[in-house]
């Protein structure tokens, strides 16, 4: 009965997602495969496990990337992997996890190295960290996936009285000009000084990568380029009026409330020079910026922002169009959803939504259809674009999946080569996980994906918001400790 109502629920969804839109937009049908179980699920992340280019006819295979923390302390946490997940996407129920590490306190994103880093593909990234007492984070590096994995060799600094976490996953660029690829990422440090309330420290930092032998060396030196960001950083090439392209990385800041990007002034982007950095701010509104990506959200040709604001009581999904020059340009902003809310009463610390993915149909003809992780409201949504005209910013919003608490950091990809889109939603109050099938109804075509091979798309929220309410929980009783032992 429950399979039935299910069935019946989302072909109602389908047919009101057709029959609400106008005419030439885009259609999007979708099914829910299954669920597989695992215990307080949380980012998962689509790889390919090779980056050599996929030939027409060659299978197509995606690995599973997939973390699962427990904020109490003591609980040991998991980094799980699946091997060509293709094999069984049809029957997720049979989906079988390997065992990564379990190493980690309270492992975020997980990703996989670009092979072109240190030669060698399967080398796993791993970004961990959070609240105390999981706040003692890192940036690891696990070789041999798939297959025996090595022992996790830490990169992100030697030990020190400030604790660091890592969230979102290291991004791979020569930040130095010396041909070798640099981790670069945010990190968050909780600042807890009795009897001073806790307060958060964020910063874009990169590691440099050793001149030799930087896969089997920890602690690589740490550059910090500003202070801000806290969860993620994002390098892209973006234009500078007249002259071409320059490194930027975006900054968004949660604690902080604003979006920046930053640049150094060197003309070969070299950043080793401090007193060349310049920073623009895209927006400072004090709301909680959570999750960005840059990708065509208007099918206009150009690249745009796709951004999360994370809100107890009005979340939003925004685009910013990026100007000619993003250090002197104006951002346009259009928001295409808000109003996101924490249901209940005990909404404080809580926040939605978490994340956006453009649901990319192998065609790519027509405008995405978005799919958002609610995160603390225990849904997830579609974004279906009103027209496929780009100068039209609407949008509506349907829900996808009603889950039973926190709906984690969400991935897609055509897992199996059919044209159709699957996408995994890490369901962590429910310790499962949901696969859905999305299909371009009004495509029709089924072609094979071509294209540079390497990570798919942004894989894994953030939900901090979530997490805090818990871990201050966590933290009052360090603080009851900390002033118990002095
Ligand atoms: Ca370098
Ligand atoms: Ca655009
Ligand atoms: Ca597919």
């Amino acid at each position: 009965m429950f399979v039935m109502f299910r069935t019946l629920q989302h072909l109602l969804s389908f047919i009101a997602i057709c029959i609400l839109l106008p005419l030439h937009t885009s259609c999007v049908d979708y099914r829910e495969l299954g669920t597989f179980n695992v215990d307080v699920p949380a980012f998962s992340t689509l790889v390919r496990p090779t980056v050599e280019p996929l030939s027409a006819d060659s299978d197509e295979v995606y690995d599973l990337l997939l973390s699962a923390f427990n904020p109490q302390p003591g609980v040991v946490d998991h980094v799980w992997g699946v091997h060509d997940i293709g094999r069984t996407i049809n029957e997720p129920d049979k989906i079988q996890l390997t065992l990564i590490s379990d190493d980690f306190v309270w492992p975020n994103e997980v990703s996989l190295v670009p092979e072109t880093v240190f030669a060698e593909s399967g080398v796993v990234c791993v970004c961990s960290g959070r609240f105390p007492p999981k706040n003692n984070g890192s940036v690891a590096l696990i070789p041999g996936w798939p297959g025996n994995v090595g022992e996790p060799v830490l990169i992100s600094g030697a030990s020190q009285r400030q604790l660091w976490s890592y969230t979102r996953a290291a991004q791979w660029v020569d930040m130095n000009g010396d041909n070798l690829l640099d981790a670069v990422v945010a990190r968050f440090s909780f600042v807890l000084i009795p009897p001073n309330p806790p307060s958060f420290q964020g910063e874009l930092v990169w590691f440099e990568q050793p001149q030799s032998g930087g896969l089997q060396t920890p602690d690589w030196s740490p550059h910090v380029v500003i202070q801000g960001p806290e969860f993620l950083s994002l390098p892209v090439r973006l234009t500078i009026a007249g002259a071409g392209e320059k490194l930027a990385i975006l900054c968004p800041e949660y604690f902080g409330g604003k979006l920046r990007v930053v640049w150094t002034e060197d003309p070969g982007d070299i950043w080793t020079d401090t007193t060349l950095i310049r920073t623009a701010t895209i927006e400072e509104d004090g709301e909680r910026y959570f999750d960005l990506q840059v990708t065509d959200v208007n099918k206009d040709g150009k690249d745009d922002l796709l951004v999360v604001t994370s809100s107890e009581t009005n979340g939003t999904v925004r685009v910013y169009e990026i100007p000619d020059d993003f250090r002197t340009g104006t951002w346009e902003r259009h928001t295409i959803a808000s109003g996101f809310s924490v249901p209940g009463n005990m909404t404080q610390g809580k926040g939605t939504p978490g994340m956006a993915i453009p649901l990319r149909f192998a065609s790519d003809l027509k405008k995405p259809t978005i799919l958002i992780s609610g995160d603390d409201d225990r849904h997830a949504y579609l974004l279906v674009p009103s027209s496929d005209d780009p100068a039209d910013w609407s949008y509506d919003k349907r829900p996808l999946l009603s889950s039973t608490g926190i709906v984690g950091g969400i991935s897609s990809a055509d897992i199996d080569g059919d044209g159709s889109i699957e996408a995994i939603i890490p369901a962590y109050g429910e310790d499962k996980v949901h696969v859905f099938r999305f299909t371009d109804e009004t495509d029709g075509s089924v072609t094979k994906p071509t294209g540079p091979a390497g990570q798919v798309g942004l894989a894994g929220a953030l939900w901090v918001a979530s997490s805090i309410k818990t871990c201050l929980c966590v933290c009052v009783c360090f603080c009851m400790f900390v002033v118990s032992i002095t």
